[in-house]
């Protein structure tokens, strides 16, 4: 049941006559077709016909706070949640609102990002209301050269919830991107606001692509990157996904305060799709070989001329074709 009266008034109930609402709310008729009024710029369906009064014909499509709350447990309902309908980059946003003392938990929705951002200056496209831009703050005590694990945490709930929305198995290749069928499907922005040993925040940033057409992606993406709905057929239910992948990712972060990467290492191994791999790693030089894993720390084990090196951070490519990753 919805926390605005008003809807929770239109739920399930057919026609309403605007007299009925107004005494239900204790408001008059023309204060109901005002919040009416409000209701649909807030992208809710709603029917009004002379003599019958109000119908709820939809709700709404837009990943609001409200819609949202139905699909948390208890423990995250209270949750603060930001949402905007366009914004530059919603990390950008929570990081502002961390330094202002917003608490940990607190997320960042946008439907549409006009800066997406991804790692080293790349941009993350971020067509209106058919994806998912979240950022989350975080203030993990924890040093800061742990922080890159919090990417890979993030990388388990991601993958988890497609896993429970999808009936495919989306992997993670490491370090930060989940992939569909052999294509960019979500991508994970951590960012960190830090003393030198002292973690003031993290901003855990996913983008995930939930309903995106072929042509919403510029043409140099569309053979590489898909979306729920393209990969499975059918349109996923944003406000349920999002419910899923917070709840999975407040799940694994409470894993990793406690155990550690260590405890959820075999997880990751489970979901990722580097294990006997031919890779390249960036770098000076680049280094080639073959991926053995991922060790308690987060790391990237690869094998190169008989020695395992540990790669903590870097670029990975698969040597031999993308589609070479297809299931
Ligand atoms: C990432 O960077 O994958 C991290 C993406 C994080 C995005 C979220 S959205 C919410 C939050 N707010 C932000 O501003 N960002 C975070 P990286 O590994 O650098 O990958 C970027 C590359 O992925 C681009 O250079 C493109 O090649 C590709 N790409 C861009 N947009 C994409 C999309 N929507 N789907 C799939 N691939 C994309």
């Amino acid at each position: 049941m919805s926390t605005d009266p008003l809807l929770a008034a239109l739920e399930g109930q057919g026609w309403q006559s605007g007299v009925a609402i107004a005494e239900r709310l204790g408001v008059s008729r023309a204060a109901v077709w005002k919040r009416i009024e409000r209701l649909r710029e807030r992208g809710y369906g709603i029917e009004a016909a002379a003599g019958r009064g109000y119908r709820l014909v939809r709700s709404s499509d837009r990943l609001l706070p409200d819609e949202l709350r139905r699909h948390l447990g208890p423990a995250l309902r209270d949750r603060e949640i930001v949402h905007r309908d366009s914004i530059d980059s919603t990390n950008r946003l929570a990081a502002e609102l961390a330094r202002a003392g917003a608490a940990a938990g607190t997320v960042v929705i946008a439907e549409q990002q006009t800066a997406g951002r991804g790692r080293l200056g790349r941009s993350w496209v971020s067509p209106a209301r058919v994806n998912l831009y979240c950022s989350v703050v975080l203030r993990p005590a924890i040093p800061p050269l742990e922080v890159p694990r919090l990417t890979l945490v993030a990388g388990i709930a991601v993958a988890e919830a497609i896993r429970a929305t999808v009936p495919l198995a989306a992997q993670i290749k490491w370090p930060n991107d989940v992939l569909l069928d052999g294509r960019k499907v979500a991508g994970v922005l951590t960012e960190l606001e830090a003393e030198a040993d002292r973690v003031r925040f993290v901003i855990v940033g996913i983008g995930v692509n939930l309903n995106a057409a072929q042509t919403d992606f510029p043409p140099e993406l569309q053979r590489k990157a898909t979306s729920l709905g393209l990969a499975s057929g059918a349109p996923v239910d944003r406000a349920a996904f999002t419910g899923r992948l917070l709840t999975a990712l407040d799940a694994a972060y409470e894993t990793f305060l406690r155990g550690g990467f260590a405890a959820l290492r075999h997880r990751y191994e489970e979901l990722h799709c580097l294990v006997g791999r031919a890779v390249t790693v960036d770098g000076k030089p680049p280094l080639s070989g073959t991926v053995r894993g991922i060790d308690d720390a987060g790391a990237l084990l690869v094998e190169s001329a008989g020695a395992v090196q540990r790669v903590v951070a870097g670029e990975v490519t698969l040597r031999g074709a993308y589609r070479a990753l297809r299931t």
